[in-house]
């Protein structure tokens, strides 16, 4: 089996490559990937003969027709992914996340290739602190910032191509992932390394928001069970009933690095920053047979904190220029 999977030099497609790799030994795969400052190729440099990659950019129609007619399926990672960077300058995850979207199902469609859609919970807006809800298939979609309506607009294209076109593809959208080699512009590994570099963790606003964590490689094997047995033209939400809030987080780091539980600063918040996000998982469970591995998050931080540790020249020459972005708008406010 010939897979294409876009930005597989980035946090999430890097991790389903090396998996995969891993554990299906009938599978050859393609990287296109535009190499952006999200991508580590180093990631991936050194898996052998069944992995190949492509420097290049989804909303590209050449590359992506011809690498599409070559491959059986097409999993697609690729996006500009971070809520702070879209609200600084947005123009390039309309480019990314919506042309090369639909640039990628032109050439599906093209080619009768079956596809695959990795989403986000965030196209559901966010939810009270104190709501009993969470996010299900049938939520309507209310995404807050420019990351997130990107998304939501990619999705709805994917939905539209189905219906209209008849696409074989399926669409998932996860919850927030942590694990080894995210970006250190993220929020776990950004206080992980600001700990190890004698920089205070940075909580936005009052550290109380909530987001629902999940190991990267349960969001993988959830990809593959919904490529394997999931039903053509449906959407599956991916989530391991993870919810903690943002000051949690970071005092647990503070207290696996040996360091006390209050040594961190709140800064200016994010502006429009969702609450809450919580994700209903069950479709995933009871149709596809589906579960998480990683059930003590505590345990997978702590391993994602080795891992940061144990890795410092895959995030070291990154990092100073990500704090010198952060220390231009970010004001330490107690
Ligand atoms: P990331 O920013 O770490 O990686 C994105 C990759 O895409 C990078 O390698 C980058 O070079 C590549 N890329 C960007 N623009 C491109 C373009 N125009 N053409 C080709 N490649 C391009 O992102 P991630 O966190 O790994 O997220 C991967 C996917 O998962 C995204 O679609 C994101 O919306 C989704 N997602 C992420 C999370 C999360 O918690 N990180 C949760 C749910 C869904
Ligand atoms: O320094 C920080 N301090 C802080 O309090 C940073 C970087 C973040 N935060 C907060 C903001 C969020 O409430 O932590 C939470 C997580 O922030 P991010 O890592 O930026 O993630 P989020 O905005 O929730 O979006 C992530 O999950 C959904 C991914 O970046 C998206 O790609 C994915 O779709």
């Amino acid at each position: 089996m010939r897979v294409l999977v876009t930005g597989g030099a980035g946090f999430i497609g890097a991790n389903f490559v090396l998996r995969t790799l891993e554990q299906r030994p009938d599978v050859e795969i393609t990287v296109l990937d535009k190499l952006t400052y999200a991508a580590n190729p180093s990631t991936l440099a050194t898996l052998g003969e069944r992995i190949s990659l492509v420097e290049g950019d989804v909303a590209d129609a050449v590359i992506v027709d011809r690498l599409v007619a070559d491959h059986d399926l097409v999993v697609h990672f690729a996006a500009e992914s971070h809520n702070d960077n879209s609200l600084a300058d947005p123009s390039q995850f309309v480019h990314t996340n919506l042309v090369g979207t639909y640039t990628l199902l032109e050439a599906v469609r093209a080619h009768g290739v079956r596809y695959h859609h990795i989403s986000t919970d965030e196209v559901y807006g966010d939810l009270e602190l104190d709501d009993p809800g969470r996010f299900t298939e049938a939520t309507p979609y209310n995404p807050s910032s420019p990351y997130s309506s990107t998304k939501a607009g990619s999705d709805l294209l994917v939905r539209a191509w189905v219906r209209s076109f008849g696409l074989r593809a399926t669409i998932s959208n996860c919850s927030n992932n942590y694990g080894p080699y995210q970006h250190v512009e993220k929020f776990i590994p950004r206080q992980i390394t600001n700990v190890l570099n004698g920089i205070r963790p940075r909580l936005y606003g009052d550290g109380r928001n909530v987001r629902d964590w999940i190991h990267v490689d349960d969001h993988n094997d959830a990809v593959w069970a919904i490529i394997d047995r999931g039903e053509i033209g449906e959407t599956y939400l991916i989530g391991a009933d993870g919810e903690v809030d943002n000051r949690t987080v970071v005092e647990t780091i503070l207290e696996v690095l040996g360091q006390p539980a209050d040594a961190f600063d709140f800064v200016t918040d994010r502006p429009g920053h969702d609450r809450r996000y919580a994700i209903d998982s069950t479709r995933l469970r009871t149709e596809l047979g589906w579960q998480p591995s990683y059930l003590d998050f505590r345990a997978g931080l702590s391993a994602t904190v080795d891992w940061y540790r144990d890795n410092t020249e895959w995030w070291q020459q990154t990092k100073v220029g990500v704090e010198q972005g952060y220390a231009a708008t970010e004001k330490v406010i107690g």
